[in-house]
Parts: C-alpha cells; structure tokens; sequence
C-alpha cells in the first residue's frame, strides 16, 4: 500500500489527481483507514505494531502530498507567468481625450478678462424669490416679466431666476452699504421663450455691478469697450443705443460691429437706478453704480462664428470635438 501510494503521489501532474490521491488513501473511506479499521481482528501483541506502522505511513504520505501541492502551485504559477507576459513594445490603444465645452471656455475667459479688471466673481442661487428677481429691482407689479407667460413659477413668490441681476441687491445688501462694490456673476438663467436659432429656454448670463463713489457712465463704456476687445480683438467696434430696463437709468443696449453680419447687440447695460441703491442700503446721493448683463452663448456664437444656440445643448460630439484644442 505504501509502495502504490508513494508512486502514484510522486507521479501526479496536477493539483486535482493529487486531492483525488488524498481521500482515496487517506480520506474517511480511504484505503489506510480501512487498515486501522480492520485492527480489531488483530492480536494484542501485533496490534501496537501495526498501528505504528500505519501511522507512520499515514505522516509519511501527508507529507509528501503537502510537498507535492506545493510543487504542483509553484508550477501552475510560474506557467501562468509564462504565458501571460506582457510584451511592452505592443502600441497602446489611443486614449479619447475630451474638451472643454465651448460655452465654459468663455465663461472661463470673460471671468479672467474681469478679474484682470479688479472685479471679484459673487453668486446666487437659481431658485430665486420674485422679491430679488424683480421687486428689488424696481420692476412694477404689473411688469409683463413678471406674468407666468414669461417666467418658471414654482409658486407666486418663487421662480427660477430669469437673470442674473438678482444678484445686484443681493451683493449689495451682503456688503451693508461698504463699497466698492466691483462684482461679476455668472450663470445659469431661465426664461419661457421658445427655442429657437437664437433664444434658449435656459442660457446664461454674466452680470456686473459696481457701485462706489463717483462712477460714471464713461467708466461703464470704458471696462464693457476693453472686455470686448480683449475677447473679440483690439479692432472691434461698439455702439451704445439708448434702450431700458426698469433697474438701470440711463439703460444701454450694447451693439459690436461683426464685418460679415453688421451690428449686433450682445449686452443690456446702464447706471443702476437710484431707487435699487436706496431699497438695498446705499443712499443714492452719495453713491453711483452702473451694471451689465450679457449672454454667455450670443459671445460664444460671435466668438466661433456658430448660427444656431441649440448646438450648445444638443451633446452632438461632431459638434463638440471641433473645441478640443480649446
Ligand atoms: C437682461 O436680462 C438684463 N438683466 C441685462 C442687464 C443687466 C441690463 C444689468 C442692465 C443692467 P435682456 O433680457 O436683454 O436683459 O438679456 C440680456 C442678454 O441675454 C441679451 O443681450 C442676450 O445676449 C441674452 N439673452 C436673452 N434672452 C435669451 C435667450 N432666450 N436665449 C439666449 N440668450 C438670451
């Protein structure tokens, strides 16, 4: 049994024949135990004997199956290694690399272009209550703004703001009546219009505010004529036509000269109304602001010569991939 036992165990190619090995010699059932078992029929003097013997066979075979599976493992292991080496010369499998989507490269470029100006960068939130959104900001009850038509509702006191200028008497009565106050806010603004080539339901605005002593409208023409050059380049040329907001006087709207489509507007812009200065803290005979308020995609679409703001929005990566060095 020994003999058999040995030779088969020495002989065994894989880890599988060497378990079957255990429990057909060792095992409960297996040929050693039956050995053991059959001991009563023994005499007393030979019995001592023959249990010696069958438990110094029994350790000779677990140790030599114990150092046969590990054999068998180091094996297996070192095939494996073998086989799965990783050849380094292969080329590698090109990797896609995205893109700044054009809309936050501008966003990201106009903050720069203002910051260089001493502006700092304030926020608001979305979800904006009608008195920041327009009661602050001097539009009258019956403003049609105001109407559900033109506005997200969530209730008759809270809506998704429809511009960043709700961020105006919210910076401002922040800083208590301090100044300067040198703010630009950008964001995300939602109005009822149809889409279109030119209007999106939701788009999104920068705004600025400055308020201190002495400003003046040739201030606000000077930083709105050196961020469209810095943007649009040193030859650009910019229009200033009366128009009117309920929150600024006298209010602006700004037009840049486009060689191929002529005049185009891009921002609404004036002197922040004494009536906002006063209902936020700041007494109008003292103090002087003016504010702006442009369309992140009308400069993107001016920027890179795009005709229709749904690209924007569409996710379409032909679209997209033409921005990857952006
Ligand atoms: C305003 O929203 C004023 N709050 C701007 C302002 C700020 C005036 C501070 C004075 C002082 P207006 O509704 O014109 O104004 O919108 C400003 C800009 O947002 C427009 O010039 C245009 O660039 C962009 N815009 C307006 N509606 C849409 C739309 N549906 N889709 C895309 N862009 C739009």
């Amino acid at each position: 049994l020994k003999i058999i036992a040995e030779t088969k165990i020495k002989s065994a190619h894989d880890l599988n024949t060497l378990k079957e090995l255990k429990v057909k010699f060792l095992g409960k059932k297996g040929e050693l135990t039956s050995v053991l078992r059959g001991m009563g029929g023994l005499s007393p003097e030979e019995r001592p004997q023959v249990g010696a013997l069958a438990n110094e066979i029994r350790n000779r075979l677990e140790s030599l199956i114990s150092s046969k599976t590990e054999e068998l493992e180091e094996e297996k292991l070192e095939k494996q290694l073998r086989e799965q080496t990783v050849d380094v010369t292969l080329p590698g499998l090109p990797l896609t690399v995205g893109a700044i989507h054009p809309l936050q490269a501008i966003w990201e470029q106009m903050e720069d272009i203002f910051i260089g100006m001493g502006f700092e960068v304030a926020e608001g939130p979305e979800v904006e209550t009608d008195k920041y959104n327009f009661e602050m900001l001097n539009f009258l009850k019956e403003h049609p703004a105001r109407d559900m038509q033109d506005s997200f509702y969530i209730n008759p006191e809270i809506l998704l703001r429809t511009h960043t200028s709700s961020v105006q008497p919210r910076t401002m009565l922040a800083k208590e009546g301090e100044v300067p106050v040198r703010i630009i806010c950008p964001g995300k603004v939602y109005r009822r219009d149809s889409d279109d080539a030119t209007h999106s339901h939701q788009f999104m605005q920068i705004e600025g505010l400055v308020v201190d002593r002495g400003v003046s409208m040739s201030e606000l023409k000077g930083v709105l004529l050196t961020f469209i050059q810095k943007m649009f380049g040193k030859e650009t040329e910019i229009r200033l036509r009366p128009s009117f907001f309920p929150f600024t006087e006298p209010s602006v709207e700004i037009d840049i000269y486009d060689p191929q489509k002529g005049w185009l507007e891009i921002l609404g812009a004036g002197m922040v109304h004494p009536r906002v200065l006063e209902k936020s803290g700041y007494n109008p005979e003292h103090y002087t602001g003016f504010a702006f308020g442009t369309g992140i995609e009308r400069i993107a679409m001016l920027k890179y010569g795009i005709d229709d703001i749904r690209h924007f929005y569409n996710n379409d990566l032909r679209f997209l991939r033409q921005f990857q060095s952006e």
